[in-house]
């Protein structure tokens, strides 16, 4: 794992010079894991992990007290346990991710319009234009962890650079909990030591073919001939990388409502499923998370896809357009069930099964439209959202989303369904 384990944190003194810094890099810290652990205190200093305890999950991700064992994101959760038998394991709550995770976002955007959203749990924001408001960079970094904690009682890192490249290596060396500048004259000495590996774009492949003419650090790609480095990835990316070698980095921050091109959610079931009821029962719950990050992001979705995989692991991917945009479960959902019995496959074992939201673009559609098929679903979904926010995601499940008054939270809460493991 190359993720940090929080012994080799390095945070900026408090005189670092922030004058040629304005891009912040904001990750959160363990995030689903911090999340997860924010109502129950008392197990907050176990090694934890988030995932299913069955065998074929896979670690989401894991605590800094877990990653002291080496367990970490993408691991099986078989070895996780291996490494370490006192790891706690907790079930995801994806609604509870993406509440926090908008909770976050909205901070960052009262500190600046200039925010990109990178995923669930960092973004980059361009303070230029705040400084005279709200202070320098750093100060203005440390504003925004404040912030963060007080109103979610979360942790994050902040890493600030003259560019976006620089500011993401500084948040990761600032983990957890901590707060990271590099001068802008200090950049190029910060990068040299690192290795090919933390280049952006720098895969497997790539790192391959660099280390194959002995070049290691991204001070020996600053160092290279250009002639050699094309030889060996090319001339697109020679000129790329050896632009990052040396700080430089022209790509500015891009805000824009619509960042995520599409979201989706899928689950492997643990036992392969045959049942039509289990199928749409899950079909259910993937909508609904689809639908509340829809609109958690203020986003609508144009078209929905479907992903099947059966367990000869032949996958089918069936999409349509709708006729009117939408953020609303229910909609996704009745879409969902009529593009799984369009693909004629009833009876065929089902080892994973997924919902995507695509072609997204900002707001509430169509405000004006003549008519509006999902008016009564969206008032209901209004309100789960606010009971959610009121009462934790846990209080009503999707299958609230069927009744006919979704006021009434269901008894017993979770309403019996979740992403949780194998559909019983
Ligand atoms: P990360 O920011 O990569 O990880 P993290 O926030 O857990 O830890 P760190 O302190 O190192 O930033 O990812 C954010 C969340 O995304 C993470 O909490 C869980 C989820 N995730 C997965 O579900 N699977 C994965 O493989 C990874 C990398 C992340
Ligand atoms: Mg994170």
């Amino acid at each position: 794992m190359s993720k940090q384990d929080g012994r080799s944190r390095v945070v900026s003194a408090a005189d670092a010079d922030d004058s040629g810094t304005p891009i912040l890099h904001i990750d959160m810290d363990a995030f689903f894991a911090s999340v997860s652990l924010l109502d129950r205190p008392e197990d907050a200093h176990r090694p934890v992990a988030i995932g299913h305890r069955t065998g074929r999950s896979v670690v989401s991700t894991a605590n800094y007290a877990a990653r002291r064992y080496g367990v970490g994101a993408a691991m099986p959760m078989a070895r996780a346990l291996q490494l370490c038998p006192s790891l706690l394991v907790i079930e995801p709550d994806f609604a509870a991710y993406q509440h926090y995770s908008s909770i976050v976002m909205n901070i960052f955007r009262d500190t600046t319009p200039l925010v990109e959203v990178l995923g669930i749990d960092e973004a980059f924001l361009d303070v230029s234009g705040a400084r005279r408001l709200l202070g320098s960079p750093a100060q203005i970094g440390q504003q925004i962890r404040r912030r963060v904690r007080d109103q979610t009682g979360l942790a994050c890192t902040v890493g600030i650079a003259a560019t976006k490249f620089v500011a993401k290596i500084a948040s990761g060396k600032g983990k957890p909990d901590g707060l990271l500048v590099i001068p802008r004259d200090e950049t190029v000495q910060f990068l040299r030591p690192l290795p090919i590996r933390a280049l952006w774009g720098v895969g497997a492949k790539t790192a391959e073919s660099l280390e194959r003419i002995a070049l290691h650090t991204i001070g020996d790609v600053a160092d290279a001939p250009e002639r050699q480095l094309v030889r060996a990835v090319g001339p697109a990316a020679a000129l790329k990388l050896s632009q990052l070698s040396r700080g430089y980095d022209p790509r500015r921050v891009e805000a824009s409502s619509a960042a995520e091109k599409s979201i989706g959610h899928e689950v492997t079931f643990e036992y392969d499923v045959t049942d039509e009821h289990a199928l749409r029962r899950e079909l259910l719950g993937l909508s609904d998370r689809v639908a509340s990050r829809l609109r958690a992001a203020d986003l609508s979705a144009r078209t929905v896809a479907l992903k099947v995989r059966y367990s000869d692991f032949s996958t089918l991917s069936r999409s349509r357009t709708l006729a009117e945009p939408t953020r609303v479960a229910r909609r996704i959902y009745e879409e969902s069930v009529e593009l799984l019995a369009s693909l004629e496959s009833r009876g065929r074992p089902v080892r994973l099964i997924g919902v995507r939201a695509e072609g997204l673009q900002a707001g509430v559609v169509p405000e004006a439209a003549l008519w509006d098929p999902d008016e009564e679903w969206r008032e209901a979904e209004n309100t789960i959202d606010t009971l959610r926010g009121k009462f934790g995601t846990a209080a009503i499940g999707p299958a609230s989303l069927l009744r006919k008054n979704p006021r009434v939270p269901p008894t017993p809460p979770d309403g019996g369904l979740s992403e949780r493991g194998p559909a019983r």
